[in-house]
């Protein structure tokens, strides 16, 4: 059984968000005993465990209840959010901090050969997505007859295979997008870490441990101002 009286926070194991998440529990004074292959990391001055997994687990954790803070990209937290108000799941959470880091944009983005006149272009076409909920959202409020079509990696190298006419996938300094021949046109979404919660009454002092937590995240962010 695990031990309901510590607070069980979400992280990514590793990747893009992993650096920033552990830099800030480390500045906020959270001291960790980490041994690489294990989910599970505990604090050894605080009440708090880490539960170290894929980023793509995080949203739903947080949205059951599994744990209780979760550092998440909003894109990743948007799609999924989106993804289980449609299954009629648990699809609700508290954003308690928006963050300094994991700063991206989700863009639709075309071959260089492709004529492109706005985005009425895109009228007819298929579109290479990781994020089929988000983009469909963006083809709704545009009023867009697109497809969405759902790949979960190599998304940029979509239009060169004959998968899809363009691709809307996340994008920090461009290259990638450059190495591959596309040319971004459209931001559909602007994204950072953020620090979510889980919805509902917590025990006294979890949450009094968390607003600490939060005051002393408050100060790090200010003091890089
Ligand atoms: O294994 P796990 O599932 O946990 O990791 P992952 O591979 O799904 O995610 P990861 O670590 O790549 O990204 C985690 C989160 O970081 C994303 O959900 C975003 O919130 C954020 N983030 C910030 C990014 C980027 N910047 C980014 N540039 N995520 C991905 N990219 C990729 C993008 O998909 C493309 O392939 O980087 C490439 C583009 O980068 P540029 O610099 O060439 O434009
Ligand atoms: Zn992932």
């Amino acid at each position: 059984m695990t031990d309901n009286n510590r607070l069980r926070i979400a992280v990514q194991k590793s990747g893009r968000l992993c650096e920033g998440s552990m830099e800030l529990l480390k500045a906020i004074g959270v001291k960790l005993s980490i041994r690489d292959r294990l989910l599970i990391a505990h604090s050894t001055n605080l009440p708090i465990d880490l539960l170290r997994v894929r980023d793509d687990d995080i949203p739903g954790l947080v949205m059951d209840g599994v744990v209780d803070l979760g550092f998440i990209g909003e894109n990743e937290l948007e799609e999924k959010m989106l993804e289980r108000r449609a299954a009629d799941k648990q699809h609700q959470y508290d954003v308690l901090e928006r963050l300094d880091f994991g700063g991206c944009r989700l863009s639709i983005a075309v071959p260089n050969e492709m004529p492109y006149q706005g985005i009425a272009s895109l009228a007819g076409t298929k579109i290479a997505t990781t994020y089929p909920y988000l983009l469909e959202r963006y083809f709704r409020e545009q009023k867009i007859d697109a497809k969405a079509v759902m790949l979960n990696g190599s998304v940029e190298v979509a239009p060169r295979a004959g998968l899809a006419d363009a691709i809307c996938d996340l994008v920090s300094t461009g290259a990638t997008l450059e190495a591959n021949g596309l040319e971004e046109k459209e931001v559909i979404f602007r994204s950072k870490a953020v620090l979510i919660q889980r919805r509902g009454e917590l025990p006294q002092t979890k949450q009094q441990l968390i607003d600490k937590l939060l005051t002393r995240i408050n100060g790090v962010m200010q003091a890089k101002e």
